[in-house]
């Protein structure tokens, strides 16, 4: 493993220099002008965390419309995992557009689909033969893994956990956990969907081993869905807007062994821990679970929008000729982001600067933790790193002091986002591109407001 992050860098981001600094006030004029104009079109149901209007970016840095550069420590969502305008992605995006921009491979089909398919067969879990479909969002993905299960098992019933994010659409608000802001108002929901609890060690019992989680989900199945009914079983192998909760061990390998001998399907959705994010190619290999589908969007592309199902080839070839696709799905511009952008990913060894992220992150979060009451706990995997804040002394959770320290950051030049079933989360995840001195100077940030705001 490379000592610094930043000496693997295979190409140095160009035009920004890759520093945090601010001229004013963040956000500044600028920004607040677009932020009244924005009230005028823009509908107010999207919601912007952080009001502060991009020019533009390069590698770790983000610059506002009033010059301002900030840290990136959240990566659009874990989406620019390599970092912002990288040039062989932006090359490769360029070359694309210029031979073509769009036929629809349901018509008249191209090359990098294909590559992009390749790849996903290599890279997730597992060695059996596979086959991929390309979508556009997370959501569409999640959907079309729900529609393979039904299609190949004959069965309705989708298992899905507490504190689970799968998406906005019907089906996929139905998927997801958390009422506000994500299914208020909206329903009815789809069928034939049921909750059961999660892993979420700092809230279960104390000392709940993963096994012992699992039986918990699994019993509620049994007796309430009836195990012969479950089309599939659908995972965050970490839980993403839910709160970073990375399940105890043992938890998904018993999901999976669950999976395999009542006929269901285990649909892993790497959509956020995906693409080296958690230190490995993907979440579910840290326990060497082996997902019967698995669900790929944002960092798969550097930030354009392509998603993938990637599943075992005899599922995924059961659906009819015709039954899976979409007018954009798998876009040729979209796919030669990703094929450049996994190719930076593959020679720099991004897992491994994900594992170096953490090891660099974790003395600043674990003194926290330590010196912090309000923090109850610091967790993640690789760069995807997150702290439960708390009313001290409780397991009360303070979603007021994440949107403070969220706010505060952001004043100071750092972007962090905030996370949680109950809101209470503060989440990292930078760029794994991002040089060892900038994360370092953004986790100081982040420890100074926290040891502020919270005492
Ligand atoms: N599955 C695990 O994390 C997207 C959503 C932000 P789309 N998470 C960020 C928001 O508030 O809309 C996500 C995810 C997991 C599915 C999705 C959905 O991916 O590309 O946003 O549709």
């Amino acid at each position: 493993m490379a000592d610094s992050i930043s000496n693997t860098q295979p190409e140095a981001p160009g035009s920004i220099a890759q520093e945090r600094r601010l001229l004013g006030e963040v956000p500044g004029p600028r920004s607040r002008a677009l932020q009244e104009r924005r009230m005028t079109v823009v509908a107010r149901g999207v919601g912007s965390s952080l009001p502060v209007y991009i020019q533009d970016a390069c590698g770790a840095i983000l610059r506002d419309v009033d010059g301002n550069q900030l840290i990136d420590l959240g990566s659009g969502i874990a989406v620019t995992g390599i970092g912002h305008a990288v040039p062989a992605v932006s090359r490769a995006i360029a070359e694309q557009a210029e031979r073509f921009v769009h036929t629809c491979f349901m018509i008249t089909p191209y090359e990098g689909y294909l590559e992009v398919c390749e790849q996903l067969a290599q890279l997730t879990p597992g060695r059996h033969e596979k086959r991929s479909a390309l979508f556009n969002s997370g959501a569409e993905a999640v959907e079309n893994a729900v529609k393979v299960a039904r299609y190949a098992t004959g069965r309705q019933a989708v298992v899905v956990l507490e504190h689970a994010y799968h998406g906005r659409t019907n089906l996929t608000m139905a998927l997801t956990a958390k009422h506000q802001p994500y299914k208020a108002g909206f329903g009815p929901f789809a069928p034939e969907v049921y909750r059961v609890p999660a892993s979420y060690p700092l809230r279960d019992p104390d000392g709940m081993t993963g096994e012992e989680a699992a039986a918990r989900a699994l019993g509620k199945v049994a007796l309430q869905v009836g195990s012969e009914s479950v089309a599939c079983v659908v995972v965050e192998p970490i839980q993403g807007e839910g709160g970073f909760v990375v399940p105890a061990p043992g938890f998904l390998p018993a999901l999976s062994r669950w999976c395999q001998e009542h006929g269901a399907l285990l649909v892993a959705d790497e959509v956020q821990t995906g693409f080296a994010r958690s230190g490995d190619w993907f979440a579910s290999d840290h326990e060497q679970v082996v997902p019967d589908l698995v669900t790929t969007a944002k960092g798969i592309a550097a930030g354009m929008p392509l998603a993938g199902l990637t599943g075992r080839a005899e599922l995924m070839d059961a659906v009819h000729v015709g039954g899976l696709g979409g007018t954009f799905g798998g876009n040729p511009v979209a796919c030669a982001a990703a094929l450049a952008s996994i190719d930076t990913m593959r020679a720099g060894d991004y897992p491994a600067r994900a594992r170096k992220i953490e090891l660099v992150s974790e003395p600043y979060l674990a003194g926290l933790a330590k010196t912090c009451p309000a923090v109850a706990e610091v967790r993640g995997r690789g760069a995807m790193l997150a702290m439960e804040l708390v009313r001290p002394g409780t397991l009360e959770p303070d979603a007021a002091l994440a949107q403070a320290v969220a706010r505060a950051c952001l004043t100071e030049g750092v972007v962090v986002l905030t996370c949680g079933s109950f809101g209470n989360v503060i989440r990292l995840l930078p760029p794994l591109s991002i040089d060892e001195a900038l994360l370092v100077e953004g986790l100081e940030v982040l420890a100074s407001v926290v040891e502020r705001l919270a005492s």
